[in-house]
């Protein structure tokens, strides 16, 4: 047979054909064939320690790029490992593909090796999840998987690859190859835009709700213009604290005497309680903009008469033509924009100089005093905030530029593949993981990774010897004498870090910190900033301060 391909070789040229150089990935039976047409593909092999790592890379490269990130694992076990974490990148709305091995087609319901229903186990974390038929159509499946992903409302895809599909060989001219279809992406219509913006100027209060989707440096930007040229304060809700995310002050003293919600690509959800009292005011109005249908029915059978408007579009698009329009019509700055900013943006005097009663310990607010300077001193700083208590300080200490969180799924333990992903896609500029003592167990062997690969970055540790946000739980709801089942050792994560190839430091005092800091952005190697801190309680903010 002339031309003859793999299945293999069809599905890693078309990732190329796609603008897909790089695969995340973790090695094992029904994938090496995929290993070896990469070779000749030109594909970018990132091999990590867990499969979840491949998919939480693959999640931080979507959400930094906006090209879908691509994992790869094995069938069975591996795919078993994948899974969890796409609920991360479902929930944070992140475009990205798993490709997972899979039991030959001739094995199934035999009693296959590592056999197991691997589309029905991604269904409920995907957008679609659907395994492979032939091997004339499995460019047209990465196709479609890369499109989906990336279409309406973005989120990760799973196809799985039966190894004899990856293994047939067939001639070039059978092959279907991926087709370069559009991206779906619905605009807002001129009537609705006119009618948003004749609501928000009637309203004495209202607010706009972005989701994730807007939580990017640009949307970021795109936010603020909307913000200024509607006199409308507008946020992102990206957590699972939602009006209680530390990053957004006293949020929830502000929506309180919100009259008009604007859902921007924000799920109608828990994060925002439904907009329902006692948190909101009986009477607020809701707009819903999203690009799911669904997501929009939602909104309409839970507010009922309280929605105004509702419109599927995407919510980027909107954001741009509604900014557009309200500045040709220059909205008046109103005093509830300051007054809400200052809701928002403002932090307690204390924390400038609160200092841990506890020897040998830091306050998160003196970590966090001393990092703001490293963030802010290069504009494509990379932050990432993952785990309880220790990171909601950082999210609400350190300014928010290029960051990721572990999102609105609320699953602790992302932030060290995060970082290595970040390295890859940024270059040069200072690439700075916050996370617990607890959080970082889950990953920790992702630093032979980035010593491997030569990515360096820098994880601050908050060790309190305790997962403390759960800790907290028990403390509010079971008294002070019932906290159980969550403390850990002191540990010396740094010389784990050390032992892997990393930089170590340990940091007891706050007048060390700053050295310490300095040492590992020099080292050019992955760091682990070991820092002691007493156990604090997550920051919760009322108005007035
Ligand atoms: C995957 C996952 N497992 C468990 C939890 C519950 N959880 C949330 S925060 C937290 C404690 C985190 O401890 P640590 O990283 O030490 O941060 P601390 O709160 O101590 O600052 C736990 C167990 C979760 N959110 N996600
Ligand atoms: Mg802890």
């Amino acid at each position: 047979m002339s031309n003859a391909l793999r299945g293999a070789d069809i599905v890693a040229r078309s990732l190329q054909r796609l603008g897909c150089r790089r695969i995340f990935t973790l090695s094992g039976n029904h994938i090496m064939s995929i290993f070896d047409a990469a070779l000749d593909a030109g594909l970018d092999l990132v091999h990590v320690r867990h499969e979840a790592a491949t998919v939480h890379m693959a999640d931080a490269h979507g959400r930094l790029t906006g090209e879908p990130g691509i994992a790869l694992v094995t069938g069975g076990p591996g795919h078993a490992n994948a899974v969890g974490a796409l609920y991360t990148a479902l929930a944070a709305e992140s475009p990205m593909v798993l490709l997972s091995g899979h039991a030959a087609t001739w094995e199934l319901c035999r009693g296959g090796f590592q056999e197991l229903r691997q589309a029905d186990m991604a269904k409920p974390v995907t957008k679609a999840s659907w395994t492979a038929e032939s091997a004339e159509t499995l460019g047209h499946d990465i196709g479609e998987a890369i499109r989906t992903a990336l279409s309406g409302r973005r989120g990760p895809v799973h196809v799985s690859l039966p190894s004899d599909l990856l293994d047939a060989r067939l001639d070039a001219s059978v092959v279907m190859w991926p087709a370069n279809l559009p991206i779906e992406r619905t605009a807002l219509s001129e009537a609705g835009c006119n009618k948003i913006l004749s609501l928000l100027a009637a309203a004495e209060r209202p607010l706009i709700f972005a989701g994730p989707q807007l939580s990017g440096t640009a949307e970021r930007a795109l936010l603020a213009e909307l913000e200024a040229a509607t006199g409308t304060p507008a946020i992102v809700l990206e957590s699972p604290r939602g009006l209680a995310d530390a990053t957004l002050g006293a949020l929830r003293d502000a929506a309180k005497r919100a009259d008009l919600i604007v859902l921007l690509g924000k799920a109608l959800d828990f994060t925002i309680k439904w907009t329902s009292a006692p948190e909101f005011d009986p009477a607020v109005r809701i707009i819903a903009i999203d690009p799911d249908a669904e997501l929009v029915a939602r909104a309409r059978r839970e507010k009922g008469d309280a929605l105004l408007l509702a419109a599927v579009a995407d919510p980027a698009l909107a954001a741009q033509k509604l900014a557009a329009a309200a500045k040709q019509a220059a909205a008046q700055k109103t005093p509830w924009l300051a007054e809400a900013r200052r809701m928002l943006d403002a932090r307690p005097a204390a924390w400038r100089d609160v200092i841990s009663k506890m020897p040998g310990r830091l306050h998160p607010a003196e970590v966090f005093r001393i990092l703001g300077p490293f963030v802010e001193r290069d504009p494509d700083t990379v932050l990432i905030c993952d785990g309880g208590e220790f990171a909601q300080w950082g999210q609400s200490m350190l300014p928010v530029r290029r960051r990721l969180i572990n999102g609105v799924a609320g699953a602790i333990g992302a932030s060290l593949s995060f970082a290595l992903a970040a390295r890859l896609t940024e270059p040069k500029a200072p690439v700075f993981a916050v996370l617990g003592d607890g959080t970082i167990g889950f990953h920790i062997s992702e630093f032979e990774t980035a010593v491997r690969r030569g990515l360096p970055f820098v994880a601050i540790l908050g060790n309190d010897a305790r997962w403390n946000a759960e800790s907290e739980i028990q403390r509010r709801a079971y008294g002070a004498n019932r906290m159980h089942g969550c403390e850990l050792l002191p540990a010396r994560y740094d010389q784990v870090v050390m032992a892997l190839g990393g930089h170590g430091e340990f940091v007891e005092r706050a007048a060390d910190l700053p050295a310490a800091i300095e040492r590992a952005l020099a080292s050019g190697k992955p760091a682990c900033v070991n820092v002691m801190i007493e156990s604090t309680a997550a920051p919760a903010l009322s108005w007035p301060l």
